[in-house]
């Protein structure tokens, strides 16, 4: 029985992808302490502040209790009936005037690491049958799905680093010991990547800053922002030049790889030599890198966001996908391996799909049911046929987070209607009609799916809920599975036996919950006991006698048979990417001819105590100095006129869409020509009620990127490498 028992609770924290286990003890109803759970078998131990700011989210004062409905430019608390009521009402009618691509849906992060969300959003969405649905996936992991798709057949076939068995990492644009890995599960990756040198292996990092990860390594490669592509496509015909690939090195997936010719010719003209002056990449350490990977005992090359969120995300993410292939490392201890967890999600999911339809305003193309979130704006800003009315955001914050934040402000004060399902009332909530309120982590059960399929090592947990939820509050599956019911119910035109379904699935749904979806998941899953009683394998029930976690070893080679293309068979230059090439080509000719050189661009970069946008309101991570800073070269620096140390220096931050004032910061980590800004800022717009983010605002970087900068091929924003101007502001 879940509740506030006093005594040491165990669970995982969901605040991101590293899904520590957690020790937090109660008393008297109150968490008194917070720390890492030495028990479980895949984080030992490991935390950081942000799980001790749990807490601060439950007992945030701040947050919404009840459901709030806008009355002009004030709120009013209301019940839950009526405010899930007049939500659906209100889309429905929406619906009904302007048809189904009029309601949009925005997904934020925190969807993906809540189970109930995931397990009734997904049907939810279904339900609303749109064509405007978004998340932050286009501006984050994208284009990695697009390679997974187009290269494996599945877009969650995505390839993770084994870490923890490499004698060779080469980390391209992430910085894991601060955002504590991505699309890379590996709680406490920091001593996983001690852990590689200490066996003699090597680290090399590429990004533009020398970052904390980079500081920790062997080499660390400054790239100049958004030519990661060339750099990679110059390793590949480094790896066919000097007779590096050899079919032995690939074992035995090589009778099942399509494409080395393709991949070969299609790279031929990438030479490391002709690169370098746009990469800013030394052509011998392109070689080097090549030779290395191809020499290694193991290897990995391991691409996150800053080769994601950038013009050529797809093309680097095929082509890292390549290198690993190549060197033989691809489905191999010590490689890139493809996790099978406890719920397998490939299994479970379809494989996706993309471009069978594209965003109306600028043609950018769909992928697995979902349109890039750049478009999302001028969906609903420009007038026509399928223009957007309506929105729906869940967990996300959209005005902070997606390129072009503050054109899509003035977007949502237009819409007909807007209904937010979130904890807070925020930056982007604050333009909703009606604002409902789910209970927060603590008060819920958990269970990992997403993560638990990207992680290093198969384990399985299960989180009760630490505290009862309090009366008259709602979980997000059921905000979910009311909204969906009602939708139905809602409808004048939906006949009766339709209602009737509607009101039977509901019943059946909340009876099941997430508890039952999960334990039915669990049972039929790879290591599940099925139905038979006393058969050994996971159930929901044994999950729960372990409250540290179940670990089930390593992860395992499994190709050609896990493979969803056509005929198991791994395509290695899909012509989507291949075709892609002639844009890099004309990238490379305009930074030849010195187009895009001597100004600045614009890199993200994020903090250890921040969570993208949404924890700035915890107290305890808003200790210590302003952290919306802009980190600028010395040389740079020199040229604008801003003092290293002494007096800070407030400048003015100028791009092709806005102009953002912020702390500069004078750093020799920075590449020169290159600053760099955290995004998840910008609390001082009014009308939010978030006291403690108010009081140390900063500026929304995505003020100034833009919605226009996207991968042509996958439609994620470029959020890095924008190009920028800046200014000190003086008096
Ligand atoms: N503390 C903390 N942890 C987090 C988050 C957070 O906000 N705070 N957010 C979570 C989320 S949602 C995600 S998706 C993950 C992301 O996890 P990571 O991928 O590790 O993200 P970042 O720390 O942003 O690292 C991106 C790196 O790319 C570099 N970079 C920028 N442009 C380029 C480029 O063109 N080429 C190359 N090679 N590098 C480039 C940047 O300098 C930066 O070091 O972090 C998660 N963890
Ligand atoms: N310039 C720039 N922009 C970026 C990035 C960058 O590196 N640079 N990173 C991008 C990345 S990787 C990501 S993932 C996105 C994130 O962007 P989003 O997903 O849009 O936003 P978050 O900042 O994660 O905000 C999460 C919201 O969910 C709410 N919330 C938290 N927990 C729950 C819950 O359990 N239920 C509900 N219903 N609501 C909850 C919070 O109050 C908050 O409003 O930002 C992207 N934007
Ligand atoms: S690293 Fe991530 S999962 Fe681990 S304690 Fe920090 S926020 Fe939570
Ligand atoms: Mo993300």
């Amino acid at each position: 029985m879940p509740g506030t028992t006093n005594g040491v609770h165990f669970r995982a924290c969901n605040l991101c992808e590293a899904i520590c286990g957690i020790a937090l003890r109660v008393e008297d109803g109150r968490i008194t302490d917070v720390r890492g759970d030495p028990d479980d078998p895949f984080s030992r131990g490991h935390v950081c502040p942000k799980a001790v700011a749990l807490q601060d989210v439950q007992a945030d004062p701040d947050r919404l209790r009840r459901p709030l409905k806008r009355e002009g430019a004030d709120w009013r608390e209301i019940g839950w009936e009526e405010a899930l009521d007049e939500a659906a009402r209100r889309l429905v009618e929406v619906r009904r005037a302007h048809g189904r691509d009029a309601v949009a849906v925005y997904l934020g992060n925190p969807n993906v690491h809540n189970s109930g969300s995931l397990l009734f959003g997904l049907p939810f969405l279904k339900a609303l049958w749109t064509r405007n649905v978004y998340s932050a996936t286009s501006v984050d992991q994208l284009p990695h799905h697009l390679a997974a798709w187009a290269m494996f057949g599945h877009r969650l076939l995505i390839p993770i680093p084994d870490v923890d068995r490499t004698s060779f990492l080469l980390v391209l644009g992430a910085n894991p010991r601060v955002s504590n890995g991505s699309l890379m599960t590996a709680p406490g990756i920091g001593r996983r990547l001690d852990a590689i040198r200490e066996r003699g292996g090597t680290v090399v990092v590429v990004d533009p800053r020398r970052t904390e990860t980079a500081r920790k390594a062997d080499r660390h490669l400054p790239v100049r922002p958004g030519t990661d592509a060339l750099l990679l496509a110059a390793i590949v015909h480094t790896l066919f030049e000097e007779d590096l690939v050899c079919p032995e090195r690939m074992g035995r997936l090589a009778a099942a790889t399509d494409g080395l010719d393709a991949l070969q010719a299609a790279v031929a003209a990438f030479a490391p030599e002709r690169v370098a002056p746009a990469t800013r990449v030394p052509a011998g350490e392109t070689r080097r890198l090549a030779r290395e990977l191809a020499a290694a005992e193991s290897a990995v090359v391991y691409g996150r966001l800053g080769v994601s969120v950038q013009e050529f995300g797809g093309l680097c993410h095929w082509l890292i996908n390549a290198v690993n292939g190549l060197t033989g490392n691809l489905d191999r201890a010590g490689g890139a391996m493809f996790p099978r967890a406890a719920v397998d999600l490939v299994e479970r999911s379809g494989p996706g799909g993309f471009d069978r339809y594209r965003s109306r305003v600028s043609g950018l193309p769909e992928f697995s049911r979902e349109l890039p979130v750049a478009a999302l704006a001028e969906e609903i800003a420009t007038p026509g046929d399928g223009q957007v009315r309506a929105l729906v955001t869940s967990a996300g914050n959209p005005v902070l987070s997606t390129p072009g934040g503050h054109r899509l402000e003035e977007a949502l004060a237009g819409l007909d209607f807007m209904v937010s399902v979130d904890l807070y009332l925020n930056e982007t909530t604050r333009h909703a009609d009606l604002i409902l309120p789910p209970t927060p982590p603590l008060e819920h059960d958990h269970y990992d799916l997403a993560f638990l399929q990207l992680a290093v090592r198969h384990v399985a947990r299960y989180s009760p809920p630490l505290f009862d939820p309090p009366p008259g509050t709602l979980h997000d599956w059921q905000i979910f599975l009311e909204l969906q019911t009602r939708l139905t119910l809602a409808d004048p035109e939906a006949p009766l036996p339709r209602k009737l379904a509607a009101r039977a699935r509901r019943r059946a749904m909340a009876a099941v919950g997430p508890r039952g979806l999960l334990d039915l998941a669990l049972r039929t899953g790879p290591y599940g006991a099925g139905f038979v009683p006393g058969r050994p394998g996971l159930t929901l029930r044994r999950l729960e006698r372990e409250p540290h976690g179940i670990d089930l070893g390593p992860m395992e080679p499994c190709l050609p048979g896990r493979l969803r293309t056509p005929e198991r068979r791994i395509a290695l230059a899909p012509e989507l990417f291949t075709a892609d090439l002639a844009r890099l080509e004309q990238r490379l000719a305009q930074l030849a001819a010195g187009a895009a050189n001597g100004g600045l661009v614009l890199i993200g970069r994020r903090h250890v105590r921040s969570n993208n946008s949404w924890m700035h309101n915890a107290p305890r991570l808003m200790k210590g100095k302003e952290r919306c800073t802009l980190l600028v070269h010395p040389d740079d620096a020199a040229r604008l006129g801003i003092a290293d140390g002494g007096e800070e220096v407030r400048v003015a931050v100028t791009s092709g869409t806005g102009r953002i004032e912020v702390i500069a910061e004078v750093s020799d980590e920075m590449m020169p020509g290159v600053v760099s800004l955290p995004h998840g800022w910008g609390h001082d717009r009014p009308g939010t009620r978030l006291a403690t983010a108010a009081a140390h605002p900063g500026a929304s970087a995505n003020d100034v990127t833009d919605p226009g900068l996207v991968d042509r091929l996958s439609g994620n924003a470029a959020l890095s490498g924008v190009p920028v101007e800046v200014a000190v502001l003086r008096g």
